[in-house]
């Protein structure tokens, strides 16, 4: 593998998700096969299970993790080529970028979405220069698109809790007070789709829908009791407008997922990557129930990244 910043990076999702078991049930087997290797992980925006999960998987691994929180801590970075920088930021990626080239064997970045310029968002404007100008193998930590190993671990936590050959699972929209990438909720409309062994939904109020680039052929239904009918998994996430991009339009609560909302369903598992804003877009009571997956999700982020940074390594 030469960098995963999208599913389209997998050959086999199936592969990949059986190595991420394999390490899981032998988190030390291949403990040497990174010695002498670091890998940068630069942060621009927050992180708690992304940032603790890929050093925890590239120690088992025998790479050391080097971090920067570039986003508070570092010189403020510009991304343009031919920019005059005569405004705030400090540093061009050009020259930030080729540094980590001298220093590091991979690259992780995360860099949400600025919101600024959607088509800028919608090219990934940010990783691509990371990927152009460090000349290192990418992992995206979550990007201006896409957050692939979260979708890697949520197709293990699937697979490892699904109870028939085609589960039914729904991406729910839910409540949210603040403009929320749409990262999470593209990344996993594409790996369930290229994962290709469910029956797959998505349920958003009007004026949600998301690009048909990551959502392909899954069903869009606007009414959430309808979708919800006989789900074996409900994945619940916020995300703004698409549309009228990073608006905050629907404030409606009752799409908050409760106890209520699971009575149609197959006393479905109910996914979230976290953080979650409780009681606003899931119930304390859901996500404090047995049917709750979201910390086995957290856990799986180990897995996944040890079986990408494996992947990159063998190269
Ligand atoms: C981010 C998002 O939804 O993309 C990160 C989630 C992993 N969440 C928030 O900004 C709250
Ligand atoms: N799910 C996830 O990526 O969490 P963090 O933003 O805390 O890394």
């Amino acid at each position: 593998m030469k960098q995963f910043i999208s599913v389209k990076d997998v050959e086999d999702v199936k592969l990949l998700v059986r190595k991420a078991l394999h390490y899981k049930a032998n988190p030390l087997k291949d403990s040497t096969l990174g010695l002498g290797k670091r890998i940068g992980c630069i942060f621009m925006n927050p992180s708690m299970r992304t940032r603790l999960s890929t050093q925890i998987a590239a120690k088992n691994l025998g790479i050391e993790p080097i971090l920067l929180n570039a986003g508070s801590e570092g010189w403020a970075l510009e991304f343009e080529d031919g920019a005059i920088m005569n405004g705030t930021s400090v540093e061009h990626v050009k020259d930030a970028a080729r540094v980590f080239g001298k220093y590091f064997d991979i690259l992780a970045v995360r860099a949400f979405p600025r919101f600024q310029n959607k088509e800028e968002d919608a090219n990934e404007l940010i990783i691509k220069q990371f990927i152009k100008h460090s000349g290192l193998p990418i992992v995206s930590l979550e990007s201006s698109t896409l957050h692939p190993l979260q979708s890697l671990a949520d197709i293990i936590t699937i697979t490892e809790h699904k109870k028939t050959e085609r589960p039914k699972i729904v991406l729910t929209w839910a409540p949210h007070i603040k403009s929320i990438p749409h990262c999470v909720a593209n990344s996993f409309a594409q790996w369930v789709n290229a994962w290709g062994e469910a029956e797959f939904c998505i349920t958003h109020p009007e004026g949600y829908e998301l690009s048909k680039e990551f959502t392909g052929d899954a069903r869009i239904i606007h009414d959430q009791k309808e979708a919800l009918k006989n789900a074996d998994f409900v994945y619940v996430k916020n995300w703004s407008s698409y549309k009228n991009y990073g608006a905050v339009e629907c404030t409606d609560t009752s799409w908050m997922l409760t106890q209520n909302h699971m009575k149609v369903t197959n006393n479905a598992k109910v996914m979230h990557c976290l953080p979650v804003r409780r009681n606003i877009e899931l119930s304390d009571e859901i996500l404090d129930s047995e049917n709750s997956l979201v910390s086995l999700q957290a856990e799986n982020r180990i897995w996944s990244a040890q079986a990408v940074l494996s992947e990159i390594l063998k190269g």
